[in-house]
């Protein structure tokens, strides 16, 4: 990325030539600015400004005296500022620290200005807190990117923010490409705030990055375009991925995160695309354990596993708006109720509401889902899923799975149908008869191919007439 360097030079004898581009050995791990750049006395604070100085691109690296130390901002001085296109080569993210004070102090790590490019390696990135003020909307905890910057084998944890982005904002019209790299255990006081922050004219590419323990944030929040591969996504509380632009996520695994709202693995009301991933586990709010689509938000999976998430309703996936599905298993969801809430729990694997509702299923399978009221498989209040070659069995609750069209008044006797009957003149006399027997329930059902159950009613209520 950056080729006008001089990488020939590499002892700290070299350094520093003002004026000359090249390479910046940080050879002291003492935060100071006191314009004495020889051996042993170049800061890192320095390097940058020196950088900055020289035409060209620059390469900063750190003496190996410095290996397993931290640069502990001192309180005197300010954020570091990457204000010129530097390539900063850390010791290893084990090895070295740049650590902003922690959240007693208000500081971020790291400012990337607008039309620089830098890339930092090597490096764990913390401590940093950035808080509202008159020049700071308290955003960037760990990292404000407003240029473009590449983060390589790093780590950018336990940062504090206000606002946004508890380890990185990515904000304007920054490009964020994360290689190998954690963003793990930063923390936001704006519960969705996420610990990846990416604005709406913004990108963020990671690949074989782990984004994880972030705590009230959520992981990442993305209003502009995010790619995502080889990644994993877990024990995030407030979420795992909130997508309000476009979102491509390939190979990557979402997992164990929590939230009290919906969407608790994916919230999304942009467009999101999910293959060859994996969601599981997440769990703790009120619609979509695994996936909440929402607005007009659209939502595409191809060979997904959706397992053993939780929510109210709709503990697989909650669909308000587009849901596309293809080679995809949505299994051992569970609706169930939610201690102190209100008692609706609907659609284990899928629920579906809204007029505009749209489900296509190919390939795909929904089993042993299970749901505390109704829709073991899919609980669906309107819309007109469409099912193609798709399977819809061992899900429990009542009838059991499926969904379909149609007014009926089916009465079930262990979860088995018994003869449905249209909604109409007889239907009072039908009802009563069958709520008499020993084990029989009515309800409300629709009918499709797949023949299941959708709408459920409490047996003591007439369901046809409540309709
Ligand atoms: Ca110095
Ligand atoms: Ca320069």
């Amino acid at each position: 990325m950056l080729a006008d360097v001089d990488r020939s030079r590499s002892s700290t004898e070299d350094v520093p030539d003002l004026g000359v581009k090249g390479l910046l050995i940080v050879s002291t791990n003492v935060d100071e600015s006191d314009g004495n750049y020889s051996p042993g006395d170049l800061s890192l604070r320095e390097a940058l400004l020196l950088a900055a100085g020289a035409p060209g691109n620059d390469v900063i690296q750190f003496d190996n005296s410095l290996r397993d130390s931290t640069i502990t901002l001192v309180p005197a001085l300010r954020q570091l500022v990457i204000d010129s296109n530097v390539d900063i080569q850390g010791l290893g993210a084990d090895q070295l620290t740049v650590d902003a004070g922690g959240s007693s102090v208000t500081r971020r790590v790291f400012h990337v200005a607008t039309n620089v490019e830098a890339t930092i390696s090597g490096l764990t990135i913390s401590g940093g807190n950035a808080q509202y003020s008159e020049q700071d909307d308290g955003s960037g905890g760990g990292i404000l990117n407003e240029g473009t910057l590449t983060l390589i084998d790093s780590d950018v944890s336990n940062n504090h923010v206000g606002n946004r982005g508890a380890g990185i904002l990515n904000a304007g019209t920054a490009r964020l490409t994360l290689i190998r790299t954690a963003v793990s255990d930063n923390q936001a006081e704006n519960e969705y705030g996420g610990a990846i922050y990416n604005e709406d004219l913004a990108r963020v590419v990671a690949t074989d990055v782990t984004i994880a323990r972030n705590f009230e944030s959520g992981g990442i929040v993305n209003h502009g375009e995010l790619e995502l591969e080889r990644t994993s996504i877990d024990h995030n509380t407030s979420g795992g991925v909130r997508n309000y632009g476009t979102a491509t996520l390939i190979n990557v695994t979402i997992s164990d995160n929590s939230s009290e709202g919906s969407g608790s693995g994916v919230y999304n009301r942009g467009v999101l695309t999910l293959i060859d991933s994996t969601i599981s586990g997440n769990g703790g709010g009120r619609f979509g354990g695994g996936i909440g689509n929402f607005g007009d938000g659209s939502v595409t999976l191809e060979n997904v596993t959706i397992s053993a998430n939780r929510a109210e309703d709709g503990a697989g996936i909650a669909n308000f708006a587009t849901l596309t599905a293809s080679n995809t298993t949505i299994s051992s969801n569970e609706a169930e109720t939610q201690p102190g809430n209100e008692a609706e729990d609907w659609g284990g694997g899928i629920y579906n509401e809204s007029g505009t509702a749209t489900v296509r299923l190919v390939n795909t399978t929904i089993s042993d889902n299970s749901a505390g009221m109704d829709g073991g498989g899919i609980y669906t209040v309107s819309g007109n899923p469409t099912l193609y070659n798709t399977l819809v069995a061992g899900n429990v609750r009542l009838p059991g799975g499926g969904h379909a069209t149609g007014r009926r008044l089916w009465c079930v006797r262990r979860g088995q149908f018994l003869q449905p009957h249209r909604c109409g003149r007889r239907q009072h006399r039908v009802y009563q008869r069958h709520q008499r027997q020993p084990g029989r329930q009515c309800c409300l059902a629709a009918e499709s191919d797949a023949g299941y159950v959708v709408r459920q009613r409490r047996s003591y209520q007439n369901p046809c007439a409540a309709n």
